[in-house]
């Protein structure tokens, strides 16, 4: 395991990290402009995430969202990462990060398979859970959520809200493991966050849903430096 020993890059800003939907990018083939244009607005943190595509179409893409985060890091000067949702063997294919669920002892397995050179994300989604995580050290990001309900994954489970995620995100800070939020993070919600100790906000339809997603990610930008400047 990494017990002491971070594998989070220095460059690594959390700050605003942007999930993908296939679906509310407009279909697979934009998913990739959605990410470029994501990082172009501030993004410095972005999962590619697919439930439904196949593994070759799905390492396909994230290929492709490897290729636009690259470019839009030459084009904005700014570092970002790239995490893959679930599938291990194809972020270890790829050499990216990947970001797992609660089942089967799925970071474990992550941290066995991609060794200290990349990084583990881990969902967590109650303080229990978030306890377990910081006391098994797999994992160098929590994902916690939801924080309010989301059309956007229906099977989320209870919202957390603020108080929750804090209690979450204060389990972490104690062996000084990254966190973010994520559920219903918008324009309208982000600031409620205010105090809540976690290092990023994290989402989805908040930017993969907007008309310009450039810009709603430098407005999202803007919120959650405001916020989290508080926390
Ligand atoms: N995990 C917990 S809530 C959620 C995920 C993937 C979806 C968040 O989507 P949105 O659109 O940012 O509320
Ligand atoms: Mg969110």
């Amino acid at each position: 395991d990494r017990r002491g020993r971070p594998v989070i890059p220095p460059t690594t800003d959390f700050s605003l990290y942007f999930v993908t939907d296939t679906a509310l990018c407009g279909g697979v083939e934009r998913v990739p402009h959605v990410v470029y244009e994501a990082v172009m607005g501030g993004v410095g943190v972005v999962q590619v995430r697919d439930k439904e595509l196949g593994d070759s179409e799905f390492s396909v893409l994230a290929k492709e969202c490897a290729k636009a985060v690259g470019r839009a890091e030459q084009d904005s000067g700014r570092p970002a990462h790239l995490f893959v949702n679930d599938r291990l063997n194809i972020a270890a294919d790829l050499g990216l990060n990947v970001h797992v669920g609660q089942s089967d002892a799925a970071a474990k397995e992550a941290r066995r398979v991609l060794g200290r050179d990349l990084m583990v994300g881990l969902s967590v989604s109650s303080p229990d859970e978030a306890r377990a995580a910081v006391a098994e050290r797999y994992a160098d990001v929590l994902g916690i959520g939801p924080v309010w309900a989301t059309p956007t994954k229906n099977d989320a489970g209870p919202p957390l809200g603020p108080d929750g995620v804090t209690a979450c995100a204060a389990f972490a800070r104690t062996v000084g493991l990254a966190s973010v939020a994520i559920g219903g993070i918008n324009p309208s919600t982000a600031t409620r966050l205010a105090g809540v100790p976690v290092d990023g906000l994290c989402v989805v339809s908040a930017i993969a849903g907007a008309e310009d997603p450039r810009h709603a990610a430098a407005e999202m930008r803007r919120l959650a430096t405001m916020t989290l400047m508080r926390g």
